[in-house]
């Protein structure tokens, strides 16, 4: 078998593991010995063993003169495990195969150099721009240290994401909520505005996906308007994190000491969305899921820090006088100032179209 085949069986294991490593990476490792398979597995979980540990514990004795292919490049520093680079040399590993390189300034280039300085032989690029992909929203907050951002609605054909006299307005049905709440269960957390809360009182957790893996909830909320009966604050499902503008006082954020409350408090009186993002990704957010209202998919969109859009689009037309839009205004003076998006995929579900598309900033 040649080392692309090797490479792809570590692709696979380690797309097993999708949604539940966060902040890690996903990862996946395959142990070679004359032409055999002696180990091979997955990083399953953030402070769990490295996908080269797991594999090089399967092969054993086996590990010595082997060859490794693995998706990531191992770490070389003590984080929640000791690096992988030392389970590799201790194993007697003969050669390392890496897709791509870590991006993590911790590993960076170190790995690779540690494991030639320990006189290990080392490839890198095989099944890389896989790799890449694999782990894209990985790369984008390691490299950017910021989240990496879906800007999610549901739209009427013309463009209104609820009309202005209803509260909890359902656009596009039961079969849209499920595939909503999917992408709850495999993000790190979801944000909404003050706004939402107040008008429709939501849960903001996974209900109906497989996986009961919750998201953190995140309130942007300026003037700390959140009432302390809302569902974000009662329910104990899991965290919810309310950003405050430097306004609010320290008693008024006393009144939310809650195991399950965090205030976040910016220095401006107002929330910028890059500050957020900053925040965020300090707090380990790795993916951000955005299910806002006018105002917070404007503001976002203002940002320029919007990585993707995802659009359920349901056959009905409510007209301006009842609709809310999705948007208000962006400055946009002609088609040419238009914010030119790049379609991924469209599917149908049901009677609704859901649009993924990428925003060219970021
Ligand atoms: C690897 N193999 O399977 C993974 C790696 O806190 P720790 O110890 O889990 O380290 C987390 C960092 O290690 C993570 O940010 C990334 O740089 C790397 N992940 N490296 O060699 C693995 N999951
Ligand atoms: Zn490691």
């Amino acid at each position: 078998m040649n080392d692309m085949y090797y490479m792809d069986l570590a692709l696979m294991l380690a797309a097993v593991a999708e949604a539940q490593t966060s902040p890690n990476p996903v990862v996946g490792a395959v142990v070679v010995k004359n032409n055999e398979v002696v180990g091979m597995a997955a990083h399953l979980k953030a402070g769990t063993h490295h996908a080269e540990v797991h594999a090089l514990n399967m092969a054993g004795e086996n590990a010595a003169g082997s060859t490794i292919y693995v998706t990531l490049e191992p770490c070389n520093h003590f984080g929640k495990t000791p690096p992988c680079t030392m389970a590799i040399i201790n194993a007697g590993v003969k050669k390392v195969i890496v897709a791509t390189l870590d991006s993590n300034p911790k590993v960076s280039g170190a790995g690779v150099t540690k494991l030639r300085s320990a006189g290990i032989e080392v490839e890198v690029g095989i099944g890389g721009v896989q790799a890449e992909k694999l782990n894209a929203t990985y790369f984008y907050f390691m490299n950017h240290k910021l989240p990496f951002v879906t800007l999610k609605q549901a739209i009427t054909l013309d463009g209104k994401i609820a009309t202005v006299f209803g509260r909890n307005e359902n656009i596009t049905g039961k079969e849209v909520q499920k595939d909503v709440h999917q992408a709850r269960a495999r993000t790190d957390a979801i944000l909404v505005g003050v706004g939402t809360v107040l008008k429709d009182d939501p849960l903001l957790t996974n209900r109906y996906a497989e996986s009961n893996k919750q998201p953190v909830r995140i309130i942007l909320d300026t003037h700390l308007r959140t009432p302390l009966k809302a569902k974000v604050v009662t329910d104990q499902t899991t965290q919810t994190w309310i950003v405050v503008g430097s306004d609010v006082t320290t008693s008024q954020i006393a009144e939310f000491a809650r195991p399950n409350v965090v205030i976040i408090q910016l220095a401006t009186r107002t929330i910028v969305i890059r500050d957020v993002l900053e925040e965020l990704a300090r707090r380990n957010i790795v993916t951000l899921y955005v299910e806002g209202g006018q105002r917070i998919n404007t503001s976002f969109i203002h940002s320029g820090l919007v990585n993707e859009m995802i659009t359920y689009i349901a056959p009905k037309l409510v007209g301006d006088q009842a609709g809310i839009g999705m948007l208000a205004d962006l400055n946009v003076k002609s088609m040419n100032d238009a914010v030119q998006l790049k379609l991924q995929q469209v599917k149908q579900i049901g009677e609704v179209i859901k649009m993924t598309s990428i925003v060219g900033c970021g």
